[in-house]
Order: C-alpha cells, then sequence, then structure tokens
C-alpha cells in the first residue's frame, strides 16, 4: 500500500501543507488506497512533505507523485482536457505553488500572532531548553527565503496586490463551472482545492483570506471538493461541504 508522507490534521484543514492536500487528494481522485505517516519528516529525501512511499519505491514532490500516479497506475488526471486547456491548468497549479504559496507562508510565518497560534506548534516536541533558540532559527530561515525567492522584498501592501491578483484569477477562471476545468474534476484540481483552503483557512488572519471570502463561487467550490474527496468533514476551511 502507499504510505503518504504528511504533517497531520492541523488548523482546522486536513494538513496544514497545501502540497499535502494536493497529493492527498490525488490519490482519492485516483481511488488508490493509502496511508498517511506523520513521522517522515526528517527522513524526507528532498529535505519536504510530501513524499510517498510505494511498495519500496520512494518519490518526493507532489508533482513527482502525481506523474509517478499515471505512469504506474495508467491514470490521466487530465483526461478530456485539450492542449489549451492542459496548458493553462499547468499554469495556474504553478501559480499558486511558486505564487500563493509564498504568500501564505509568510502570511503564517512572519505574522507574530498567526505564528503564535499556528506554526510555533511544529515546534511542541522540541526539549523546552532549546526551543525557543530552534524555532528563532527556522523562522529566519524562512525569512532568508521568502527574500531570496522575491516576496519577502515586497511591503505587505505590495504582497496583497499580487496575492489579489492570483485569487481574482482563480475565481473568475472557475467562474460558474463546478470544477475548475468543467463539469468534472481533473489534476488542477487537486492544487486548487488545495490552495483555496489554504488561503481561506479561518484559523488565521490574513489580507488574503479576506479577498478569497470575498469570491462566494471559490468558497462554494471548497464545499464541494470537500464533499467528494473528504465525505468525513461537515467543512474544510470555513466552507460547508455540499456536493
Ligand atoms: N515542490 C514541493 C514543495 C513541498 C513543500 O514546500 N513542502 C513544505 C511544507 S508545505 C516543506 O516540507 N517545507 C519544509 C522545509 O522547507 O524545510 C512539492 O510539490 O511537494
Amino acid at each position: 500500500m502507499i504510505i503518504l508522507y504528511n504533517f497531520g490534521p492541523a488548523f482546522g484543514l486536513p494538513d496544514p501543507s497545501p502540497f499535502v492536500m494536493k497529493t492527498e487528494t490525488l490519490l482519492k481522485m485516483a481511488k488508490l488506497p493509502y496511508r498517511t505517516d506523520s513521522t517522515g519528516f526528517a527522513k524526507a529525501p528532498k529535505g519536504k512533505i510530501p513524499y510517498i512511499n510505494d511498495d519500496g519505491t520512494v518519490i518526493p514532490d507532489s508533482t513527482f507523485i502525481r506523474l509517478h500516479i499515471e505512469k504506474k497506475y495508467r491514470i490521466d488526471f487530465d483526461q478530456g482536457l485539450d492542449a489549451g486547456q492542459k496548458a493553462a491548468a499547468w499554469a495556474f497549479e504553478k501559480l499558486v505553488e511558486d505564487q500563493l504559496y509564498w504568500v501564505i507562508i509568510s502570511e503564517r510565518w512572519m505574522n507574530d500572532e498567526n505564528f503564535r497560534k499556528g506554526p510555533r506548534r511544529f515546534f511542541d516536541q522540541v526539549p523546552a531548553p532549546i526551543r525557543p533558540f530552534v524555532t528563532a532559527m527556522v523562522r529566519r530561515k524562512l525569512r532568508a527565503t521568502l527574500h531570496g525567492q522575491g516576496l519577502g522584498r515586497h511591503s505587505a501592501d505590495e504582497r496583497l496586490v499580487l496575492a489579489t491578483r492570483t485569487i481574482d484569477a482563480m475565481a473568475d477562471f472557475l467562474g460558474d463551472k463546478p470544477f475548475f476545468m468543467g463539469n468534472e474534476p481533473t489534476g488542477v484540481d487537486a492544487a486548487m482545492f488545495a490552495f483555496s483552503c489554504s488561503v481561506l483557512c479561518p484559523h488565521f488572519e490574513s489580507p488574503s483570506r479576506k479577498v478569497a471570502e470575498r469570491h462566494e463561487n471559490l468558497r462554494r467550490y471548497v464545499g464541494r471538493m470537500a464533499a467528494r474527496y473528504y465525505p468525513g468533514l461537515d467543512e474544510v476551511a470555513g466552507c460547508k461541504a455540499v456536493a
């Protein structure tokens, strides 16, 4: 059976990592049996979660996991899409992964209040005497990563300008379609669901959450995806699970 290495449910989300939620949704879409393991971070081949162990084959990175599932299990997550739709799906997926993700990280980790009630919890298992140092060191490292990525060089207002363009684009492209590319879910929905949940997560106060909340279609979409892929949950990210 496939083992999905995750962080485990937190902040009212199936997982604090959008990349884990994306991967888990892909596994559910593919109807593959899997179990989760929240103890694998130290052994992550690329130092990041998620990764999977599929019968002895270890694959890190949500996109490479998707490609592995498609190849090994002959699943086409883009079934029914033409070349233009596939291109748009890929571009939207990478927009949320390579831009919106860093907005979410910045809002959760660099805002003191959000950090206190959110990511700080990740350090609860660190021995108390060294916890403040480890916590400060990881936060400092992440601040440097944000600077290197570029988003950390912008002011909060400038970051919001960029996040608003992205969230508006997501909602406008979705429009009144049930799923991102049409009447049926395709691979990109795993990412769009995961990142929509992450930005809408009511556990955190954030300007981008307020932008996302203005889009009723995005909220209904999250509820629709939750009803289909997380049938045990009544709501996700403040969105009622309704098919
Ligand atoms: N490109 C990767 C990104 C995964 C990723 O950024 N994971 C984060 C959590 S959301 C992580 O494990 N970060 C730990 C670190 O960078 O030390 C994917 O698609 O899976």
